[in-house]
């Protein structure tokens, strides 16, 4: 259990930022906002309580490595690194217009704090993997993380990173899936259907969890179960609404990528607002 304190902070940076995500979106046009509200809770519980990372030194070889294999949540994960200082904030003001660092998917040779480069989906957990055997290779103690989304599953590589993690025993590397159950255009279970997915993982050879996604006591928990775990990689199936926050965004795949005018943003900002 969290202390009531901390539990409040990290729900407080949540909703704050949640309403970044929202003026982000609004001011460039167009974002895959859903996704991005989705998997926001366990971004901010690694990004606030775990990560060992310096954004005065975003190359610094001993970090934990983040691996947002689900690139095109590329606007929650941008607002996160300014807050954490990592550039101005005011930089996003031009996010995803021409001549910006920021495109719609992250770049790591044009933004400081992320690994690596994604958007093209199912290459996350193979790169996430050879950090973390490159890393134990190398004698360094960092951890790798690394968020998924659901749909991304269909992609065949995931599953062979999967089988070569549980091989190697890559226990410095924790992976999650932002289980929000829709993808770009559907449920998952009637485009290609996932369940039983923690067996699935499990046949694969990993430990794996299932929490509320929303919720920072479970999801603190799993990720200190996960470190203190010696034999299996971890895999955190994180039970997510597509959209959070925004009740007219919860669990509607039309808001998987939207663009916000000004009513909807005044009422996005409100909802969020209602937030705990
Ligand atoms: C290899 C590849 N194929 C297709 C796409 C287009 N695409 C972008 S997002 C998306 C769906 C992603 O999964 P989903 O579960 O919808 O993500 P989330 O709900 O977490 O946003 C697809 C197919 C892509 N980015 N990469």
């Amino acid at each position: 259990m969290l202390q009531d304190a901390e539990r409040k902070t990290l729900q407080d940076t949540a909703r704050r930022l949640r309403e970044r995500i929202i003026e982000v979106t609004y001011s460039c046009g167009g974002a895959h906002v859903g996704g991005a509200m989705s998997q926001h809770d366990l971004l901010i519980a690694l990004y606030y309580k775990y990560l060992r990372i310096d954004p005065r030194n975003p190359r610094w070889e001993d970090r934990d490595r983040f691996v947002l294999s689900k690139g095109h949540g590329g606007v929650g994960h941008a607002v996160i690194l300014a807050d954490k200082g990592f550039y101005d904030t005011k930089l996003l003001d031009d996010f995803n217009k021409t001549g910006s660092p920021f495109g719609m998917h992250l770049d790591w040779l044009k933004v400081p704090g992320v690994d690596v480069s994604t958007g093209s989906l199912g290459h996350g957990l193979p790169l996430a993997l050879g950090m973390a055997l490159g890393g134990r290779q190398q004698g360094r103690d960092y951890r790798v993380y690394c968020v998924m989304s659901d749909g991304e599953l269909q992609e065949g590589s995931v599953w062979e990173a999967a089988m070569a993690a549980a091989q190697f025993k890559a226990t410095n590397l924790t992976a999650f899936v932002d289980r929000n159950k829709l993808s770009l255009d559907g449920p998952t279970e009637s485009i290609m259907a996932l369940e039983p997915l923690d067996k699935k993982f499990e046949a694969f050879g990993w430990r794996v969890l299932s929490i509320d996604g929303h919720d920072y006591d479970a999801i603190c928990e799993a990720i200190e179960t996960a470190h203190a775990e010696t034999g299996r990689p971890v895999m955190i199936i994180a039970d997510t609404i597509k959209g959070k926050g925004v009740d007219y965004m919860e669990n509607q795949t039309a808001w998987h990528y939207g663009g916000l005018d000004n009513d909807m943003r005044d009422r996005a900002l409100a909802s969020v607002r209602r937030m705990k």
